[in-house]
């Protein structure tokens, strides 16, 4: 009988395993990118969908995927990440089921798996919204500012100084890009394996202004080879947050453990699970 609805396909545990492993297979096969690896990209991909959260107004979080249309992916602070969505549009196209929005943070989930940091529970549900829902310009951290701007913008999200210095350790990933924000150069030696080292290198390093043309940075006085930014240099600045640098400089589990934690609330901002949504938590492949 053609009046009979076809049968809903309903994607279980299992199959979003598929999509995890079917980003975790192309991270592997597509190791001439930058340092080696997508997976610092992803993880900003999501990252830069999920931070433009408002708690005041709702607006804003990774539910959308808004930043697959202008404005928002011309925002000064999204350049580069086409590189992400790019990359992704494959697994979109094996993978017609999924959202745009839930498959971009579960990209960030195993980018993260992959580059051998904690383990981050996912809870599916995004919906994908139109053009109108693109949040303003301004909502994302300005690398050059210091410690109030970092507040206000992370506070605005829900955030507090703790959790603010445990998202910041991501930067042991990934490096910054001339053609992109117009910084340079990596935080730390291994760039796509995710460790405590940004907080260690934080403090132990010490740290001059680049001598360039360039907008200003901090690089390594003994190697001249990394960098951090002035909004990275502000946590060491502010005694609250240093408080936080130095626990997770000394204690790499305790970073895992809170960073997971926060990351998984970074990537949920905003998000309306219906409820009874289950957590996941995705096998490494690897790992
Ligand atoms: Fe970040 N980040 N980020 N960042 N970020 C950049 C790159 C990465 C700021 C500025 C920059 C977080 C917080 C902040 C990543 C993850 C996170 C770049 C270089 C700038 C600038 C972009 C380029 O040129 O390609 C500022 C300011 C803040 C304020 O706190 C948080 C939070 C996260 C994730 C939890 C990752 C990963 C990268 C590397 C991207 C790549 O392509 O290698």
């Amino acid at each position: 009988d053609s009046n009979v609805a076809p049968k809903l396909f309903v994607p279980k545990f299992e199959d979003y395993q598929k999509v995890y492993n079917e980003i975790a297979g192309r991270l592997e096969e597509k190791e001439d990118y930058d340092d080696g690896s997508y997976g610092p990209v992803l993880v900003r991909l999501a990252w830069h969908a999920s931070g433009t959260y408002d708690k005041e107004t709702g607006t804003g979080g990774s539910n959308g995927a808004t930043m697959r249309f202008s404005p928002e992916s011309d925002h000064g602070a999204n350049a580069g990440l086409k590189a992400a969505r790019d990359f992704l549009e494959p697994v979109k196209a094996k993978f017609p089921w999924i959202t745009y929005s839930d498959l971009w943070i579960l990209a960030g989930v195993c980018a993260i798996q992959e580059m051998m940091g904690p383990t981050i529970p996912y809870r599916a549900g995004r919906q994908d919204r139109d053009v109108a829902a693109c949040t303003p310009d301004g909502r994302l951290p300005d690398a050059a500012q210091a410690q109030d701007h970092l507040r206000n913008i992370f506070y605005r999200m829900g955030f507090n100084d703790q959790e603010i210095v445990a998202l910041c350790g991501a930067h042991a990933l990934g490096r910054c890009h001339t053609d992109r924000s117009g910084y340079s150069g990596p935080w730390t030696f291994s760039p796509t394996v995710l460790t405590n080292d940004y907080y260690k290198l934080l403090l132990e390093e010490k740290w001059q202004w680049k001598k360039w043309n360039g907008p200003k940075q901090y690089e390594d006085k003994k190697t001249q080879t990394l960098m951090m930014l002035p909004a990275d240099m502000a946590i060491i600045q502010d005694k609250k947050f240093k408080e936080w640098v130095k626990v997770y400089a000394a204690d790499n589990d305790k970073f895992f453990q809170d960073f997971s934690a926060v990351v998984k609330k970074l990537f949920e901002l905003g998000v309306p699970f219906k409820e009874g949504t289950e957590t996941w938590t995705f096998k490494p492949v690897n790992a």
